[in-house]
C-alpha cells in the first residue's frame, strides 16, 4: 500500500497549452492517473503553475521541469509512504516546496501527485473515487439528493472570448429531481439558446468553455438572451433554471485609478458604482449567483456589496480566496462573500482544498466545486463536489469533450447509485 514509483508526461489542455499528467503506482502494482487544469484569468494568489519559459518548448509554455520535479525530489520524498495517509503525503509536498505559493516545486506539479495519490488510494480499495475521498476524510456517506446544480457557461465572454463581452460567464443553473433532469434541461436551453443566436444572425461559433461566443452591444443583451433561450425551451427562471454571473471583476479592475472598466463611462466605476449596476440586474434578472463582482484584493468593497446584496444572491469568491483557508478566514471575518469557488490548482493539493471546503461548510459559505477555463478529460472534480454533497458543480458548456466529461461523469455516479 506505498508509493512506490510516479511518472508524469507533459500532456495537452482543451486550449492546446503543456500541462501535467501524473501516475502514482504502489508496490502492489495497483496505479493512479490525474491530469491538472489551467486557467486564464487566474488570480494573483494562486499556487504557482510552473512553466519552463524557454522558448524552445511550446513557445515558452513548457512543463517540462514541473515533470522533472515529480519524477525528482517528489518520488524521491514519498517513496514508501501509505498511500492512504493523504494528509502525510500532501504535507511533505508542501514542505519539499517551502514557499507560500508553491513556486519552487509548482503547483500544478504537486496537485497533478496529490490527485493521483487519491486515484491510486480509490484503486487499492476497489471503490470508485468519490468512496475513496469520503472515506478518507471521514465525511457523511454521500446520497443521490446531493448531487450537484450544473453551473452551465454557455455563452462566454471576458478572457475565454475574443468579444467585446465584459462578462466572463453567463450561466444557466437548471434544476430538477434527478442529475439527468438537470443536464437534460440545460442541454435543451443550450441547444434553443443556439438557434435563437443564428435567427438572431448573430454568431453561435464556441468559447473557451464551449459557450457561444457571440459580439453583443452589451453585456445585458446576453442575459436578454437567456431568458428568450429558457422561456423558449418552456422553462422557467428561477424555479427550473437559475442565472449566474462571473464578472472576473480582477481582469477589468484598474489599480492605479481604484476604478472598474464596466459600464458606459469613460473614467469607470467604484465598487458602489458596481454595487448599484448590480442591484439594477438583479431586480431586472432574477439572478441566482455573481461570481468575482468586484477584484481580488478589494475586500471593503466585497463587504460592502455582501452587506446589500448577500440576502438576495450568491456572492461567490473565487480570485478573492483562491480556495485557500487563510483567504476564506479573512472573508468570514470581513463579511466578503457568501459563497466560495472551489478550484483544487488554485491551491495545490487536495488536502488543503478539502480544508477550505470544511472551513466554508462550517461557516455557512456556500460551496460550488470548479473547472478551470483549460481543461483536460480528467473529471475529479465530479466526484469531489459529489463526496462534499457540494450544492453546485461548474464545470462550462454542455458541450466540447472536456466540460461534459464532467456532467457525463455525474450520470454514471447517479447510475452507480441506483444500481
Ligand atoms: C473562473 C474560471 C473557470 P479560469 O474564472 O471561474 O470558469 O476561469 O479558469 O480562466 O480562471
Ligand atoms: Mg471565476
Amino acid at each position: 500500500m506505498t508509493i512506490e514509483h510516479l511518472s508524469s508526461r507533459q500532456i495537452l489542455d482543451s486550449r492546446g497549452r503543456p500541462t501535467l499528467e501524473t501516475t502514482v503506482t504502489l508496490d502492489t502494482g495497483v496505479s493512479g492517473t490525474a491530469a491538472v487544469p489551467s486557467g486564464a484569468s487566474t488570480g494573483s494568489h494562486e499556487a504557482l503553475e510552473l512553466r519552463d519559459q524557454d522558448p524552445e518548448v511550446y513557445q515558452g509554455a513548457g512543463v517540462l521541469q514541473a515533470v522533472a520535479n515529480v519524477t525528482g525530489p517528489i518520488v524521491k520524498a514519498l517513496k514508501g509512504l501509505d498511500v492512504r495517509d493523504q494528509r502525510t503525503i500532501d504535507r511533505t509536498m508542501i514542505d519539499l516546496d517551502g514557499t507560500v505559493n508553491k513556486s519552487s516545486v509548482g503547483g500544478n506539479a504537486i496537485l497533478s501527485v496529490s490527485l493521483a495519490v487519491m486515484r491510486a488510494n480509490a484503486a487499492l480499495q476497489r471503490q470508485p473515487l468519490f468512496r475513496a475521498i469520503q472515506q478518507g476524510f471521514d465525511l457523511p456517506e454521500p446520497s443521490a439528493e446531493r448531487l450537484p446544480r450544473p453551473m452551465m457557461n454557455i455563452i462566454n465572454g471576458g478572457k475565454h472570448a475574443d468579444t467585446n463581452v465584459k462578462v466572463q460567464e453567463f450561466m444557466i443553473v437548471p434544476d430538477g429531481s434527478t442529475v439527468s433532469e438537470r443536464i437534460e434541461r440545460g442541454v435543451n436551453v443550450y441547444h434553443t439558446l443556439g438557434q435563437e443566436l443564428k435567427k438572431r444572425k448573430l454568431s453561435s461559433l464556441l468559447g473557451d468553455e464551449g459557450g457561444y461566443a457571440p459580439s453583443l452591444r452589451e453585456d445585458t443583451d446576453a442575459l436578454d438572451l437567456l431568458q428568450t433561450a429558457v422561456q423558449t425551451a418552456g422553462y422557467t427562471i428561477p424555479t427550473d433554471i437559475g442565472l449566474a454571473l462571473d464578472f472576473a471583476a480582477s481582469t477589468f479592475f484598474d489599480a492605479a485609478t481604484n476604478r472598474y472598466q464596466f459600464g458606459s463611462q469613460a473614467k469607470g466605476l467604484t465598487s458602489v458604482g458596481m454595487t448599484g449596476i448590480l442591484e439594477e440586474w438583479l431586480d431586472r434578472y432574477q439572478l441566482l449567483s455573481i461570481e468575482d463582482p468586484l477584484a481580488e484584493d478589494d475586500w471593503e468593497g466585497w463587504a460592502a456589496m455582501t452587506k446589500k446584496l448577500g440576502s438576495r444572491v450568491m456572492v461567490v469568491g473565487d480570485d478573492l480566496f483562491v480556495t485557500n483557508h487563510n483567504r476564506l478566514e479573512r472573508g468570514v471575518k470581513a463579511g466578503a462573500a457568501n459563497a466560495v469557488l472551489i478550484k483544487p490548482n488554485q491551491i495545490g493539493t487536495l488536502t488543503e482544498t478539502i480544508e477550505t471546503i470544511l472551513k466554508a461548510q462550517d461557516d455557512k459559505y456556500t460551496v460550488i466545486v470548479s473547472h478551470r477555463s483549460g481543461e483536460t478529460l480528467d473529471t475529479f472534480i465530479a466526484d469531489l463536489a459529489f463526496a462534499f454533497g457540494a450544492p453546485f458543480l461548474k464545470a462550462g458548456a454542455p458541450a466540447r469533450g472536456e466540460r461534459v466529461a464532467k456532467y457525463n461523469r455525474l450520470l454514471e455516479i447517479e447510475e452507480t447509485l441506483r444500481a
